[in-house]
């Protein structure tokens, strides 16, 4: 009896190490599927993020160049929100994120003009949650 416990220690160990790994190799594989997704080839990106509080966006005017664009707004709330363009045929919607998560738009071809963001959660855009997104 003596001798045998201290191999079942051994044999736990080696499994409880092989187990972080196979966790550690799992998380990355995320974190880059994700990355794939935030970057599609080419685009250009416009970072329209919530405000710390209230309704509104960290900015009420953003500039882009045409073309494929992505647009992320991270939401630091725990109040639910999304991002949202409008304007020239685009009705576009995000997720609805809170807690620091990100709502993202990915546009295949943006053309020149002028657009409108704003949360579609129902009641924020009159709230004053919105901008001008110009389109160059
Ligand atoms: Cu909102």
């Amino acid at each position: 009896m003596s001798v045998r416990w201290p191999t079942a220690l051994i044999v736990l160990a080696v499994a409880v190490a092989a187990a972080g790994c196979g966790g550690s190799s799992g998380s990355s594989a995320t974190s880059s599927a994700s990355s794939a997704v935030s970057s599609v080839a080419g685009s250009h990106v416009v970072q329209i993020d919530v405000a710390p509080s209230g309704f509104a966006y960290v900015k009420s005017s953003a500039t882009v160049q045409s073309g494929p664009v992505v647009i992320r707004s991270m939401n630091p709330q725990s109040v639910g929100h999304d991002i949202s363009l409008k304007g020239n045929g685009v009705d576009a919607h995000g997720k609805i994120v809170s807690n620091g998560d990100t709502s993202t738009i990915v546009i295949a071809n943006l053309k020149p003009g002028t657009y409108t963001y704003y949360c579609s959660v129902p009641g924020h855009e009159a709230a004053g949650m919105k901008g001008t997104l110009t389109v160059t």
